[in-house]
């Protein structure tokens, strides 16, 4: 790729994605009912950076016209936020007043301001009472995953334009229910998939809500359902074994092939479920299933793009916990590392997603639907005027992947967009404040406070002339 200035297309918007768990803080009021992230702050705040739990948020149920002004000032043109399942419904699972007024207020602040706002439904945030039930492991919560999905649809389905269902919805499966990582911190591969297969069925059945209706007119005609996951392109060393390639087909297969194919075909990829069953993983398919998952197909995709998945063969067909394991870590010795987040710094990936893409689903529109770069407390370095100086790493960070992108379009990718993961600080899960993305300062020490960093002046340029240099 050449280093040269890139343009990309008039056409191409720029945004912002942000999610309500991690800016709407507030979540003891307005009938909000607990989610896992609160469970988990309630039961042990030690697990957050510096003790800061989910009720932090960013401020923004107070600060939302503030935060879409800065947004449109920056040239962004639209914005991703989801809706709290925990917030909009309550434990009987009809809508509660207040948190449906809350977000027609934040919608209606989004447009007043200019900026569209996109919408999810889901984002790692299952309501406590829920999880009780047998989360996503439970047919039960599949339903009512459905039924929030359609009074969603329903109550602003003549609003909203633009709908997704799930935020990367391999995480969960992976973070709460393999890796031990998150609450309730499980080790169950087995399990993990039963949460895979769950959210698939949920994804489906409120894709063919949204269809019902909008052909009832009760969702707008021109509105589009999309789902968004963190397609991330696995890699292998060079001259690979063939132990290694197997490894890259299952890592693709269980994190994107599974959602590629359910939302282009409405169908799982064959070739991931036989090497589950041959290593005795059996999904807890029900007839009618097929049916209900061929409802799945979108009309469009996001894709949260951070770092490249590299893999190889594993040492060891099972681990300790008696799961089958399919894949380890590969590193590459040429990787460039952001070492605040321990995440590889690869901007070609969104490339070669492209290319991805181009081969093997052709028809589908897409947007870069997060990309960021999170550094510990910004190296804390500032200017006289008190802002951050973020530009020499954030600028570049930014500025590689959108030319990757701009080198996609020219040969044919439909990509029609790209959202800023975090433009103003926010809460990240258990990183809490830890590690800043913003091109807006948020300080906690004086009221969630918004201070535009250095970086604001670049994206605002590059947003607003389709330049990238
Ligand atoms: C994505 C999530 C976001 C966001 C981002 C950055 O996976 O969709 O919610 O948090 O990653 O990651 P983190 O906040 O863990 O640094």
């Amino acid at each position: 790729m050449s280093t040269m200035q890139a343009t990309l297309p008039d056409d191409f918007f720029f945004g912002a994605a942000l999610s309500g768990p991690q800016t709407e803080g507030a979540w003891q009021s307005g009938g909000k009912l607990e989610n896992l992230w609160d469970r988990w702050s309630n039961l042990d705040l030690s697990a957050f950076h510096n003790r800061v739990g989910s009720y932090a948020g960013n401020d923004m149920t107070r600060k939302a016209a503030e935060d879409f002004e800065t947004f449109a000032s920056l040239g962004f043109s639209s914005a991703r936020t989801s809706i709290q399942w925990s917030r909009l419904m309550d434990a009987n699972g009809k809508v509660n007043p207040e948190g449906a007024a809350y977000y027609h207020r934040l919608f209606a602040a989004a447009r007043e301001a200019g900026v569209e706002p996109f919408v999810n439904l889901y984002h790692f945030d299952l309501p406590a009472y829920l999880f009780d039930r047998g989360g996503w492991e439970s047919r039960e919560v599949v339903e009512a995953y459905a039924a929030y999905a359609t009074a969603a649809f329903t109550e602003f389905g003549s609003e909203i334009e633009h709908w997704f269902t799930f935020n990367e919805p391999i995480v969960e499966p992976e973070m709460r229910y393999e890796h031990g990582a998150w609450y309730p911190f499980l080790t169950d591969f087995a399990r993990a998939r039963t949460v895979q297969y769950g959210i698939s069925l949920a994804h489906a059945l409120a894709v063919n809500s949204f269809r019902d209706l909008q052909a009832r007119g009760v969702v707008r005609p021109d509105a589009q359902i999309g789902l968004i996951n963190c397609f991330t392109p696995p890699y292998t060393k060079e001259n690979p074994s063939p132990a290694d390639l197997e490894a890259v087909r299952m890592t693709d297969g269980l994190c994107n092939r599974w959602w590629l194919d359910l939302v282009t075909k409405g169908t799982l990829p064959q070739d991931v479920i036989d090497t589950l069953a041959e290593r005795g993983v059996e999904l807890p398919t029900r007839p009618g299933d097929a049916e209900i998952l061929a409802q799945g197909k979108v009309d469009w995709l996001g894709f949260n793009y951070y770092h490249p998945a590299r893999v190889q063969a594993p040492e060891h067909g099972t681990d300790e916990h008696g799961n089958p394991v399919f894949a380890r870590e590969y590193v590459w010795p040429d990787a460039v590392m952001n070492e605040s987040r321990g995440w590889e710094i690869y901007p070609k990936g969104i490339y070669d997603f492209a290319k991805t893409m181009q081969r093997d689903y052709p028809d589908l529109e897409w947007f870069v639907s997060e990309n960021g770069i999170g550094i510990e407390e910004d190296r804390a370095e500032r200017d006289d005027a008190g802002r951050i100086m973020d530009a020499s790493y954030r600028v570049p960070f930014v500025r590689d992947h959108l030319r990757w992108i701009a080198q996609a379009i020219e040969e044919g990718a439909k990509c029609r967009g790209y959202h800023y993961w975090g433009a103003i600080d926010c809460w990240s899960w258990n990183n809490a404040y830890k590690n800043r993305y913003g091109f807006v300062e948020v300080d906690l020490a004086h009221d969630y406070r918004r201070l535009p960093k250095q970086s604001s002046d670049w994206i605002r340029q590059v947003a607003k002339t389709h330049i990238v240099d």
